[in-house]
């Protein structure tokens, strides 16, 4: 369908950025996968690159896809990171982990020069917040951090599958918090990350250096 194009172009376009011998940052989430389907191309015409996966999932991919691989906690700095978003406003402030990959992209975004995030037209938005906060927690930590939540305002629901807790990559849980439209989300990204029992949050603040939107006409280009 036609969201599934604009996702796979913003994506092909974010691939033309890559440059030889570049160690790049593989995102996770739809969009990401067709990122590395169009990287894996690049790599047939004999673009030299290594990967570093945000997933387990990516990584498997990865390697279906032949992506030469860098393990996530060797990499000291990556060139381009292309990553998905559930929400970006015009400050290209995030809002991700809708997959439930946060912790790890948020430090493949960290360690990338290049931040590029590929979207479709229906994650920009005026003003962050119609798309819970999803934020990694420890489950020992779990009452705790809800409670923490609740002070903050916010209205937390643990993610669950199927009919179990969601688990993440580094065996933790996930909340998605409801806190409304977001004023300022410098403000409740600094809240959130001194909640002891956080690992992470999806508010990605001054991690996107250039958002590549696709829409019904075209391509349009965010930059900082
Ligand atoms: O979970 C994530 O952070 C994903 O990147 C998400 O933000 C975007 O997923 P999508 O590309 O499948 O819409």
């Amino acid at each position: 369908n036609n969201r599934n194009l604009a996702k796979q172009l913003a994506a092909q376009e974010a691939v033309k950025l890559v440059k030889n011998n570049d160690i790049v940052g593989l995102g996770t989430g739809s969009t990401a996968r067709f990122a590395l389907m169009a990287l894996a191309e690049r790599l047939k015409e004999g673009l030299q690159i290594r990967g570093v996966p945000s997933s387990l999932a990516t990584e498997a991919q990865a390697k279906a896809l032949g992506i030469p691989l860098l393990p996530l906690g060797e990499v000291a700095q990556i060139d381009i990171s292309i990553d998905g978003a559930d929400e970006f406003n015009e400050e290209l402030q995030l809002i991700k982990g809708g997959g439930g990959a946060l912790f790890r992209e948020k430090i493949v975004a960290s360690l990338s020069k290049n931040r590029v995030v590929v979207v479709d037209s229906s994650k920009k938005v005026a003003q962050l917040g119609a798309f819970k906060v999803p934020v990694e927690l420890v489950p020992v930590a779990c009452r705790y951090v809800l409670d923490q939540f609740e002070a903050l305002g916010g209205q937390a629901q643990l993610r669950y599958k199927n009919d179990a807790l969601f688990i993440t990559d580094n065996q933790n849980y996930i909340a998605d918090v409801d806190f409304g439209l977001i004023a300022n989300p410098e403000e409740l990204a600094i809240q959130l990350n001194q909640i002891e029992g956080v690992l992470a949050h999806g508010l990605f603040i001054g991690l996107a250096t250039k958002v590549i939107m696709a829409t019904g006409e075209g391509l349009l280009v965010f930059e900082q």
